[in-house]
């Protein structure tokens, strides 16, 4: 085993060698079951318990991370010590009541986004799959599966041109074979490419057909409605036998927007940059005169769906943004509220007697 067959480079070896790492060695996190993590070391693969205690910056372990283990006992398993600073990150608003990042994937270089030519094809899901992957810092690639079943599928191409400008699409098709070819140069050795799509769009079938044997479970998507059956459970990365490795992923049902501003720029800079042109700074671009959003929209040079499509991502992202702020707010009101105990503990046994 070599952990520069996994990914292990010159940046995260200087940003170790800035810390104290006496008596650590490092790891990258290959799975997540939940409790327990699968970690490749030099010295092979290891289990290690999700540590209880918060980490250095609040950071929550992702598969792709690397880590920095250590020996706690003689018998015992290693814990993790801490998270090496991430080069990459793609995260998303996790499920639930809390406000919460969850990172889907760490440290990888290219993101496959992922859908299928004949049930699963949404632009407007695109381009939130766009800007999470721009806001990431990893390139993003479209690949557009099962082109067996899909008649149009220059058509379809066209599309995700204009929805993705300057991004490669890749259409592919594990049955026939097709395009498998041109996608392996993502896969060079020591990057990762993570796979990230709705479920039953044939994720861990393109791993399985890359590594070249059933590594991993797939399930026919549902005959009522072509939904997949969420058959993948957990995040793993899987080193390819021609190197490079690959990150299956459990389908996304939703994927919400946690950061955006740089994937905003992004993919709506234009959109952006009309607003500016408005007449009136505060121009809710109904009415007013002068106004160049309502301009472009006439021209055609702005498309109805894309304005609509912004909208309706602005306003997530403020209520994104409020629910944040509260979470801040509360936060601090704690804080306040410990000072205050804090201080009348101490005015309590300083003026005593
Ligand atoms: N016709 C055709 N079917 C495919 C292709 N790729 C995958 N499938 C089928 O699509 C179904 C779903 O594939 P999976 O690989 O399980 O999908 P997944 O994206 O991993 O789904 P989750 O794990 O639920 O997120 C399976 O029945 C596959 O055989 C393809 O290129 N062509
Ligand atoms: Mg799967
Ligand atoms: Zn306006």
């Amino acid at each position: 085993m070599n952990i520069v067959d996994y990914g292990w480079n010159e940046f995260f070896e200087r940003d170790w060698n800035q810390k104290n790492t006496e008596g650590l060695f490092p790891g990258r996190i290959i799975a997540d079951y939940g409790q327990q993590l699968r970690i490749v070391t030099d010295s092979g693969e290891l289990l290690v318990k999700r540590p209880i205690k918060k980490l250095d910056n609040d950071m929550q372990p992702a598969v792709g991370d690397w880590v920095a283990l250590e020996y706690s006992g003689e018998t015992q398993a290693p814990g993790i010590k801490f998270i090496l600073p991430r080069r990459t990150e793609f995260s998303r608003a996790a499920a639930g009541m809390e406000v919460k990042e969850q990172v889907v994937a760490a440290n990888v270089d290219t993101v496959f986004l992922i859908q299928s030519l004949n049930r699963d094809f949404n632009m407007r899901r695109l381009e939130r799959y766009l800007i999470t992957a721009w806001e990431s810092g990893a390139v993003p690639v479209v690949v557009l599966t099962k082109s067996d079943c899909c008649d149009d599928v220059t058509d379809k191409i066209i599309t995700v041109y204009g929805t993705a400008p300057g991004v490669e699409v890749h259409p592919i098709s594990c049955v026939t074979g097709e395009g498998i070819d041109d996608i392996k140069k993502y896969f060079a050795k020591g990057k990762t490419v993570a796979l990230l799509g709705s479920s039953g769009v044939g994720k861990s079938t393109l791993v399985n057909t890359l590594a070249g044997k059933e590594l991993l479970k797939t399930q026919e998507i549902r005959e009522s409605d072509s939904r997949g059956r969420h058959t993948t459970t957990h995040r793993e990365l899987i080193l390819l036998p021609e190197g490079g490795l690959i990150m299956d992923t459990p389908g996304m049902r939703t994927l919400a927007l946690w950061e955006a501003d740089t994937g905003m720029e992004v993919m709506f800079g234009d959109i952006e940059e009309l607003i500016n042109k408005c007449r009136f700074s505060d121009c809710q671009h109904k009415t007013e005169p002068g106004c160049a959003v309502r301009e472009a929209l006439e021209t055609g040079k702005l498309e109805q769906k894309r304005w609509e499509s912004w909208l309706k991502l602005q306003k997530e992202l403020e209520h994104l943004k409020a629910k944040k702020d509260n979470k801040l707010r509360l936060r601090e009101k704690q804080w306040g509220k410990e000072m205050a105990k804090f201080q009348k503990e101490f005015y309590k046994k300083r003026y005593k007697g």
